[in-house]
C-alpha cells in the first residue's frame, strides 16, 4: 500500500507534526507517523526507512529541531522525495534546525519548508502536490482546497470591512 511517512525526532515535535497529519487525513491520504531520531536512535531510523520504502512509502516528511540531521540522514538512505520541517523551540527558536535541514550538499536534496506550524502544513501540501502528479483525485481536491482558501480570505475581508464601518 502506498503511503506518506512522517518521522519526528522527539515526542516534543508531535503537536506541530499533527498539523501535517491532519491535512493528509483530510485528503484521505494514508500516512504513518513514528518517532525516530538521527542522533538518539540512528539504527532505528535506518531500519525504518528501509522497511517503509519496501512497504510503499512514497514520500518522507522529517521534522526535527536543534541540530536537525533527521531529514538529511533520511535523504541519504533513499531516493524517494524527502521534505524537511525545521522545528522551533530551541534557544534560537528553529534557526539552527532551518540551517541544518536546508543546507544539504549537492546531490542529496531535502525540500525544506518553513519553521514550525506553517512548515508542517506546507509539508503535507507539498507531499500532496507530488502525489497529485499521478493522481487526478488528489489534484482535484487540491484545486478545491485552493478555491476554499480564497473564499475564506474574501469572507474574512468582508467581516473586517463591516467592523471598520461599525467603528467609524
Ligand atoms: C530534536 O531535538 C527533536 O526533533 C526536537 O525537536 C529537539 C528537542 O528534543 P527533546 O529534547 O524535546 O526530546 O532531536
Amino acid at each position: 500500500m502506498k503511503f506518506v511517512s512522517i518521522i519526528i525526532g522527539s515526542k516534543s515535535d508531535y503537536e506541530i507534526a499533527n498539523e501535517c497529519s491532519k491535512i493528509l487525513s483530510n485528503f484521505d491520504v494514508p500516512f504513518e507517523l513514528i518517532i525516530s531520531s538521527a542522533h538518539r536512535s540512528p539504527e532505528r531510523t535506518q531500519e525504518y526507512v528501509k522497511d517503509a520504502s519496501e512497504r510503499g512509502a512514497q514520500i518522507f516528511i522529517c521534522m526535527a529541531g536543534m541540530a536537525a540531521h533527521l531529514a538529511g540522514a533520511v535523504a541519504a538512505m533513499t531516493t524517494k522525495p524527502v521534505i524537511g520541517v525545521p522545528m522551533p523551540g530551541s534557544a534560537i527558536d528553529g534557526i539552527d534546525a532551518l540551517y541544518s535541514t536546508v543546507q544539504m550538499p549537492g546531490g542529496i536534496p531535502v525540500a525544506t519548508v518553513a519553521i514550525g506550524k506553517a512548515g508542517a502544513k506546507n509539508a503535507a501540501y507539498l507531499a500532496l502536490q507530488i502525489l497529485a502528479l499521478c493522481n487526478d483525485s488528489i489534484a482535484s481536491k487540491l484545486a478545491d482546497d485552493r478555491a476554499k482558501q480564497s473564499e475564506a480570505l474574501i469572507e474574512d475581508s468582508k467581516k473586517i470591512e463591516v467592523l471598520i464601518k461599525e467603528k467609524a
